[in-house]
């Protein structure tokens, strides 16, 4: 495990005492607060879920975790931390991916789940106001008698919240039918680094007055204020959708086949998912989902998920059948075999092989993950180039590196490389670091499509942005908190 004790960072911030604690006991209820401290004396390994993220990679030594009910409670926690100038982390379901959310050093972790309520929602406009900590999932249940859905889905839907995925604007799987969360945002409610409550919770489809600063705190990671509240256009429920996975000969096929299927389906497609045969048989093996028999996947290198989501179910499988037909087509060597969803079971079983990747991953050793934009034919070559450098240098074995995977959003030119090694290793990653960035650099790409940058990629950024760009961030950051307590040593390269 990589341990916070070695590294060299340093600053001016202070640790968590016992003053401080009571000055939250003043205002948080006894519940609200987790502290190694006196006199809550709460037993370490309680604080762990907080303290290590999701990939058992980065481990933070935080003494207290607060979990305030109200803004107004986020804003004395933020008040005090400022004046004091205690580091804070806002965390939402600690499921992010760069070591963003979980402290460095100490850092009070300020986590949102006591924050869960849906404010309003408007069936007219689609308008859904929510706490930040709402569940993703727990939000898209809420929608469904609505017969609404969230823009956004993604594997960590279970514990990931809507507060997390607007801090790293996270991407998902409905990214391409939907756009990002920099569209789908109305509005924010946010908490400053000094405690003032920036209360933007727009329900306006159309607002063009000034400067649209929402826009800075998507994607921030929680380095410019805690978002507590979200205002978001949620789209009307498709009366349909399907599912279908495709096995290809070779990655050859790819292209093809995705510009007839944009072509063919237009106004129905909502997913086109990438995964190569190593990601594939990984998740299979892990029992993520059912997906083709070993029959039907003989001879296939990879292998693609495609949704469709629409307004007439007869319509749509017309589409899709013809759609079917033209590929399977022996003569156009396009696809080996495929499986249609036939039921809502099945239909998750098949999502399932896609979105239980990360986690099939995770059972087969320590991840290190590249989240990378780079021109989709260019995804195989990526992979590949990546694999033929481990192997030159003598990693590509089960004691170092056990595989190298390629999986992702095909359709939004993003693909996360995943290098499934036996254990973290200063070895591993010296082969790993500038190599990809370089790479990705080379296609003029960038090195964080949708994971963000957290703790983990802050010297890579320079490979996706000028100098130019990274000081004007500074300034803002310098700006919105000069005393530098939100989320220290995240985002910006120091
Ligand atoms: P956390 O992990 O708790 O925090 C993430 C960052 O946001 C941290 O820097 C934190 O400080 C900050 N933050 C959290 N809440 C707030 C807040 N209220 N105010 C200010 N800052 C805050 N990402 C994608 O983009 N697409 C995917 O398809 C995708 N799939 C995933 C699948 C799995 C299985 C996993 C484990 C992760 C996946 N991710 C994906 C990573 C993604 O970043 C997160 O799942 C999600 O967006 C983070 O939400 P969270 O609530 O867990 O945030
Ligand atoms: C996905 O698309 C997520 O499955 C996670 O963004 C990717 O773990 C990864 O590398
Ligand atoms: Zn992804």
């Amino acid at each position: 495990h990589q341990r916070w004790a070695s590294t060299t960072v340093s600053s001016n911030l202070n640790s968590v005492t016992e003053e401080d604690l009571a000055h939250f006991s003043s205002f948080l209820a006894p519940s609200s607060i987790l502290s190694t401290l006196s006199p809550s004396n709460t037993p370490a390994d309680e604080l762990t879920p907080f303290n290590d993220d999701w990939m058992g990679k980065y481990k933070g030594r935080s003494t207290t975790v607060l979990k305030p009910r109200t803004t107004e409670e986020v804003s004395k926690i933020v008040k005090h931390c400022n004046e004091k100038r205690i580091g804070i982390v806002p965390q939402g379901g600690n499921t992010g991916l760069v070591g963003g959310s979980v402290p460095v050093r100490d850092e009070l972790i300020l986590s949102l789940s006591n924050l869960n309520k849906v404010r309003s929602f408007d069936s007219v406009s689609g308008i859904l106001v929510a706490d930040a900590g709402c569940i993703l999932q727990s939000l898209t249940d809420y929608l469904a008698p609505h017969s609404h859905i969230m823009p956004i889905d993604l594997g960590a839907k279970g514990s990931c919240h809507i507060g997390g995925n607007v801090s790293t604007n996270a991407g998902g799987l409905r990214l391409m039918r939907y756009g990002s969360l920099h569209g789908a945002v109305l509005g924010l409610e946010v908490v400053m680094p000094d405690g003032t409550i920036l209360n933007q919770l727009s329900g306006l489809r159309k607002d063009n007055t000034g400067y649209d600063l929402k826009q800075l705190f998507i994607g921030a990671e929680g380095t410019l204020g805690v978002v507590t509240g979200i205002s978001i256009l949620a789209p009307v429920m498709p009366a349909a959708t399907n599912a279908v996975v495709l096995a290809l000969p070779s990655f050859d096929q790819v292209i093809p086949l995705f510009k007839i299927v944009k072509r063919d389906m237009g106004e129905i497609l909502s997913a086109f998912e990438y995964m190569d045969r190593e990601s594939y048989t990984l998740s299979v093996k892990h029992g993520q989902g059912k997906g083709l028999s070993e029959e039907e996947i003989e001879g296939a290198q990879c292998f693609v998920l495609i949704e469709t989501s629409g307004g007439n179910k007869e319509h749509d499988e017309e589409k899709l059948s013809n759609l079917l037909e033209k590929v399977m087509d022996p003569d156009a060597g396009l696809v080996t075999s495929g499986v249609l969803a036939q039921s809502p079971a099945q239909f998750e079983s098949l999502w399932a092989i896609r979105e239980g990747i990360p986690e099939a991953i995770g059972k087969s050793g320590k991840a290190y993950k590249y989240d990378v934009s780079i021109p989709a034919s260019k995804f195989k070559e990526f992979v590949d180039k990546t694999k033929d450098h481990l192997l030159s240098k003598g990693l590509l074995h089960e004691n170092a590196i056990k595989g190298v995977v390629g999986y992702g959003h095909f359709g939004d030119g993003n693909i996360h490389l995943n290098i499934v090694a036996a254990a973290y290793t200063p070895e591993i990653a010296a082969a790993l670091e500038p190599f990809v960035f370089e790479l990705v650099a080379s296609y003029n790409g960038s090195v964080s499509a949708e994971h963000g940058i957290g703790y983990a990629k802050t010297s890579a950024m320079r490979y996706s942005k000028d100098q130019t760009s990274i000081e004007l961030m500074k300034k803002i950051k310098k700006l919105f908190d000069p005393n530098g307590i939100m989320n220290p040593w995240k985002v910006l390269p120091q």
